[in-house]
């Protein structure tokens, strides 16, 4: 009794926020932009959702003014990057990135030294800074097509060290120097977990991101990024999945295709820093304009080339 009367105390109070969002948002001539792993009720109010580099990429189409960000700091940056001329919000300044806190320029610089002729590839999630000290960006989606593209033999790949052992796998003909770093969401998931998941859904396809343990990532039947998790799901005959990512991810796989089923192989595939952002502080956020992401225009100008780099390699190709 008790939690269903909190329950529609919350849905009135989430309408209510709601109403004033799309009033602010007319006001401001505003856009809100959300990514795959945020919280449902904010994936509802959408304008946009995607992951970080299709975001961005729409933040540049946009004639909006504003562009309020739900995601993490790194994600907010690259749209700022991308978009010098619009004002990019952040609701919530603390929504940081774990994976992208695992790298300093400083230390990169470091490493350089040590691999002079190396190139060296940064994964999206990494700040403007390691960006700007880098050669190449590239995303989930894309990382093996731009590690292909380099003359180089040796790559310093950063801040994933899954990421990067996954591309080593697929590329034998490269030598990827690893970077240390992880995503403290993502490496929950045990290879133990990713059994009883399949014991309990026989038949269901597992299909994991690519900063899973590679423990994980062998045991499954695809693995991809968040945009290719739904092209992969739309296409497949198979009618349950098992989704080893952000447990955000199933609003919209759950949303485009209600016939299917959708597991996590563990409750514990939540991040703290994505579910930070909820209606009221996107609300407080529009109401005081507030917090807005600039990056240095030095930092800005070598940041967009590492992007824009990736971006030439890997123009106009669907999601994988
Ligand atoms: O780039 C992104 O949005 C992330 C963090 C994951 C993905 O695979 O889309």
């Amino acid at each position: 009794m008790h939690t269903q009367r909190q329950d529609s105390g919350d849905i009135k109070y989430n309408e209510s926020l709601k109403k004033k969002i799309e009033k602010l948002k007319k006001s401001r001539n505003a856009v809100i932009i959300v990514h795959n792993y945020q919280r449902d009720e904010i994936q509802e109010i959408a304008d946009i959702s995607g992951d970080s580099l299709a975001l961005s990429q729409a933040a540049v189409r946009t004639d909006a003014d504003v562009i309020v960000f739900c995601g993490v700091q790194f994600m907010a940056e690259s749209a700022s990057i991308l978009n010098p001329g619009k004002k990019v919000l952040l609701p919530v300044m603390e929504a940081g990135c774990p994976l992208a806190d695992m790298i300093t320029p400083e230390k990169l610089r470091a490493k350089k030294k040590q691999y002079p002729g190396a190139a060296v590839v940064c994964y999206v999630n990494s700040s403007a800074e390691v960006k700007a000290a880098s050669d190449i960006a590239c995303t989930s989606s894309n990382a093996i097509e731009v590690v292909r593209s380099l003359k180089e033999k040796d790559i310093i790949f950063v801040p994933d060290k899954n990421l990067g052992r996954y591309v080593q796998a697929n590329l034998p003909e490269k030598n990827i120097i690893l970077w240390d770093g992880f995503c403290p969401t993502h490496i929950r998931v045990q290879e133990e977990d990713i059994v009883k998941a399949k014991e309990l859904h026989k038949g269901a396809e597992v299909i994991a991101h690519p900063e899973c343990n590679p423990e994980v990532l062998a045991l499954s039947d695809h693995i991809c990024s968040t945009g290719g998790m739904f092209a992969y799901v739309k296409k497949s005959p198979a009618r349950e999945f098992i989704i080893s990512t952000e447990s955000g991810m199933l609003y919209k796989l759950q949303k485009d295709n209600p016939d299917k089923k959708f597991y996590l192989p563990t409750p514990h595939l939540v991040c703290a820093n994505m579910k930070l952002i909820t209606l009221g502080w996107i609300a407080h956020s529009l109401e005081k304009m507030v917090y807005e992401i600039k990056v240095d225009d030095e930092v800005r100008k070598k940041a967009k080339v590492t992007l824009d780099r990736m971006l030439t390699v890997t123009m106009g190709k669907p999601e994988k």
